[in-house]
C-alpha cells in the first residue's frame, strides 16, 4: 500500500502564527505522525508541501502513473478557487481525501465552498491535524 499525503500553499507556515486556528504544530510534526501510522501497517507514505498549484496539479497525476492507492490532501487555499485542481483529480482514479485543520464552514463564507471536495471520496474539516491520521486510517484499512 502506497499512500500520499499533499499539502498546499502556506501550509509550510503551519505552527509559526494564527495558533487560534490550526493549532501549534509544524508541518513537521504533522508528517512525523503520518509516516508513524503508516508504518504500523507496514504501509509506504510519501509527504509533500508545494505552495505552487501546478506543482501540486503534477504530483496528482505522477500519482496516478506511480500506482499510489490514495492521496490525503490538504489544498488550502486552492479548495475555493482552483477548477485546474478539481479537473487534476477527476482525471486519475486515485481516490482522494479532502482534508482541512479548521472548521472551513465555521469561518469566513468565501471558505464554506470546496470546489474539489465534490470529486473526492470525502471531505474532513474541523478537527485540527488529526484529520490527516483518519483520512490515512480510510486508506489503511483492510
Ligand atoms: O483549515 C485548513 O486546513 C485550510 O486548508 C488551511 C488554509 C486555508 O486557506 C483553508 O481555507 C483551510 C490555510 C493554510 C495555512 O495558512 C496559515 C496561515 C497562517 C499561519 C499558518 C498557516
Amino acid at each position: 500500500m502506497k499512500l500520499l499525503v499533499l499539502n498546499g500553499p502556506n501550509l509550510n507556515r503551519l505552527g509559526k502564527r494564527e495558533p487560534e486556528v490550526y493549532g501549534l504544530e509544524t508541518l513537521e510534526d504533522v508528517k512525523k505522525r503520518c509516516v508513524a501510522l503508516v508504518k504500523e501497517f507496514n504501509a509506504e507514505l510519501e509527504f509533500k508541501q508545494s505552495n505552487h498549484e501546478g506543482q501540486l496539479i503534477d504530483w496528482i497525476h505522477e500519482a496516478e502513473d506511480t500506482g499510489v492507492n490514495g492521496i490525503v490532501f490538504n489544498p488550502g487555499a486552492y479548495t475555493h478557487t482552483s477548477v485546474a485542481l478539481r479537473d487534476a483529480i477527476a482525471s486519475i482514479s486515485v481516490p482522494v481525501i479532502e482534508v482541512h485543520i479548521s472548521n472551513i464552514h465555521k469561518r469566513e463564507e468565501f471558505r464554506h465552498k470546496s470546489l474539489l471536495a465534490a470529486e473526492c471520496v470525502g471531505q474532513i474539516c474541523g478537527l485540527g491535524t488529526f484529520g490527516y491520521e483518519l483520512a490515512l486510517r480510510k486508506f489503511l484499512q483492510k
